[in-house]
C-alpha cells in the first residue's frame, strides 16, 4: 500500500483502546463486573487488553499474544521475585494498605519500589513499541501509578487515563510514603485521572494543592507544568439487568434455615479495608441485647481468602475464626449456629439467588473505594418485598446510596441498633428505601461507567508538551 492511501485508511480508522490491568480474564466471555464492561468497551471499540503473565524464573522484554477472537489479548512478562516485590510488595503491601488509611499496616522496602518501578516501566516499553498515535490507553487500578509518566518519558502523546478503583488517600496518609512527593508529577502524566467519589477527588485536590507544580483551574481541571490534565468521579456500577435477571431465575442454594428464619449476609473478599471483625462483632452486639424470645437471626458471611501470600491477610483470617468462634460459643443454641462463615468462592448464580433470599445485607467496609456487593444486593431484591441493605459511611457507595440504613462499622452499639431496625422495619419502608437504591443502581450501571468514562477521554484535547521546570 502507497503511503498516501495507508495515512488515508488511518485517518478513517478511528484508534483503538488499549485497557492495562493487573490482571485479564481467561474465559472469551467473562462472568461479570468490571472484566464484564472493559470486554464489552473493547468488543465496540476493538483494541487490546494487557496484563500480567505467569510468573516465571526471569522476566522478557515485549507482550505475548494471548489467543482471543473479539479483539486483542496479551500479558507482559513478570519473574517470580518482582512478583514478590511489584505484587505482593509495594503494590499490596504499600499503597492498597495506605490508600485504604492504614499506615500501621505498611511494610516499606526500597527493593520493593525498585520492582514497582521497573515493572511500570517495561509496560511502558512495550506499549510504546505498538501503541499508534490516535490509540486511547485506559489504565487500571493502583499496580500501575507510575505507567503514564513512564510512557511520557518515552515520548507517548496518545490520550491516557487512570482509573482507580480504590480510595484516593488523604494527604497525611501519603507522608507515610516515601514516594509520596512524587505522586502528583505520576498522577499529571495521565489526561482524565477517574476516581470513584467525590470524596476521594477532595482528597486527591488535597495532595495536588500541595504540590509548586500544580495549579488548580476549577472544574477538576489542574495546571502541571503547562500541561492540563482532570481528575474527576466516575462511580462504577455493575450489570444490574443481569444480576437482577440471574436473581430471579436462579435456584437459592439449600440453607437448612426454616423458610420465616431471617437471613443476614455478607459478601466480601476476606481482607481488613471490608471490616469483617468489626461486622461480627457488631452482630455480636446486637445478640447480646435481642430479646430471648425474638426470631432468631442466621447471619450468612462468605468471604473467600485472598492474597494469602501477604501477612496482613493470614492475621486477619485468624482473628475472624476467633470471633465467629467466639460468638458462637455464646450464643448458639442445639438447634441455632447465629454466625456461619463460609470461606468458599459462590458461583454468580447462586450469589445472586441468597442475595435475593436475604433479608439483610451487611455491607460495612471500614474503607473502600466503591464496594459492588451494595449494588448487586439491591438490583437482586424482589421489589414488592425487598430486603434491607445496611451500608457502612466509608463505603464509596455511600456516597450514591443514602437510601440504604448508614451505619458507623466502629461503633458496635449503632450496628446492633441497625440490624434491630432492619429486621423490624415496615414493608411500605424496605419499599420506599430500595425504589431509590434501585434507581441508582439501574440507571447509573456499569455500561453508563465505561460510557461516561471514554466519552471524557476521548474529548481530551491534543497533547501539550510538559513545559520544562524553570
Ligand atoms: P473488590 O475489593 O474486589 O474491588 P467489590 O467491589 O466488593 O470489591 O467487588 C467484589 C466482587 O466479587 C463482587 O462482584 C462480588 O459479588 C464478588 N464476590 C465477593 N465475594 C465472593 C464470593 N465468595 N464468591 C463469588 N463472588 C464473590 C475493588 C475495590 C472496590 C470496587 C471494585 C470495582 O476494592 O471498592 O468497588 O474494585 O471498582
Amino acid at each position: 500500500m502507497r503511503q498516501a492511501e495507508a495515512d488515508a485508511e488511518a485517518q478513517e480508522k478511528p484508534g483503538r483502546l488499549i485497557v492495562i490491568s493487573n490482571r485479564i480474564p481467561t474465559d472469551e466471555v467473562p462472568a461479570g463486573g468490571l472484566v464484564y464492561a472493559i470486554h464489552e468497551a473493547l468488543n465496540d471499540i476493538g483494541g487490546l487488553w494487557i496484563g500480567a503473565g505467569t510468573p516465571s524464573d526471569e522476566a522478557q522484554e515485549g507482550l505475548t499474544e494471548v489467543k482471543s477472537e473479539a479483539y486483542d489479548k496479551a500479558t507482559f512478562s513478570l519473574s517470580r521475585t518482582e512478583y514478590d516485590r511489584y505484587y505482593l510488595g509495594y503494590s499490596n503491601s504499600v499503597l492498597w494498605p495506605l490508600f485504604h488509611h492504614r499506615a500501621d499496616l505498611l511494610s516499606v522496602y526500597e527493593r520493593d519500589f525498585e520492582a514497582y518501578r521497573e515493572v511500570n516501566r517495561r509496560v511502558a516499553r512495550a506499549v510504546a513499541e505498538i501503541a499508534r498515535p490516535d490509540d486511547m490507553i485506559w489504565i487500571q487500578d493502583y499496580h500501575f501509578l507510575m505507567l503514564a509518566r513512564e510512557m511520557r518519558d518515552l515520548g507517548l502523546k496518545n490520550r491516557i487515563g487512570l482509573f482507580l478503583h480504590i480510595p484516593f488517600p488523604n494527604a497525611s496518609d501519603i507522608l507515610a510514603l516515601p514516594q509520596g512527593p512524587q505522586i502528583a508529577n505520576w498522577l499529571a502524566a495521565h489526561d482524565l485521572v477517574g476516581l470513584q467519589t467525590q470524596r476521594d477527588v477532595a482528597a486527591a485536590r488535597e495532595t495536588l494543592r500541595r504540590d509548586p507544580d500544580c495549579e488548580a483551574m476549577g472544574n477538576g481541571n489542574w495546571l502541571f507544568r503547562g500541561r492540563e490534565f482532570a481528575v474527576l468521579s466516575f462511580p462504577i456500577g455493575i450489570d444490574a439487568e443481569e444480576f437482577a435477571r440471574k436473581a430471579a431465575e436462579s435456584p437459592v442454594p439449600e440453607l437448612q434455615l426454616s423458610p420465616d428464619a431471617p437471613l443476614l449476609l455478607g459478601v466480601d473478599r476476606l481482607d481488613y479495608s471490608k471490616g469483617l471483625v468489626h461486622r461480627f462483632r457488631g452482630f455480636g452486639a446486637y445478640l447480646e441485647q435481642r430479646s430471648q424470645h425474638g426470631t432468631r437471626p442466621t447471619f450468612l458471611q462468605i468471604a473467600p481468602v485472598s492474597r494469602e501470600d501477604v501477612s496482613a491477610y493470614q492475621d486477619i483470617r485468624e482473628e475472624l475464626e476467633r470471633a465467629a468462634g467466639s460468638i458462637n460459643g455464646a450464643y448458639a443454641d442445639l438447634d441455632w449456629t447465629p454466625i456461619r462463615y463460609v470461606r468458599r468462592h459462590v458461583a454468580r448464580e447462586r450469589l445472586a439467588a441468597l442475595f435475593r433470599r436475604a433479608n439483610v445485607a451487611l455491607v460495612t467496609p471500614l474503607a473502600d473505594g466503591m464496594n459492588l456487593v451494595a449494588k448487586e444486593f439491591v438490583a437482586a431484591q424482589n421489589p414488592d418485598d425487598p430486603g434491607v441493605l445496611i451500608l457502612s459511611h466509608f463505603a464509596g457507595a455511600a456516597e450514591q446510596m443514602q437510601a440504604a440504613l448508614m451505619v458507623n462499622p466502629f461503633d458496635h452499639g449503632n450496628f446492633a441498633h441497625a440490624i434491630d431496625r432492619a429486621l423490624h422495619m415496615s414493608l411500605a419502608e424496605r419499599q420506599d428505601r430500595h425504589a431509590s437504591l434501585r434507581e441508582n443502581v439501574f440507571k447509573q450501571d456499569i455500561a453508563w461507567w465505561t460510557r461516561t468514562y471514554l466519552n471524557r477521554l476521548s474529548r481530551v484535547p491534543a497533547y501539550q508538551e510538559d513545559r520544562p521546570r524553570d
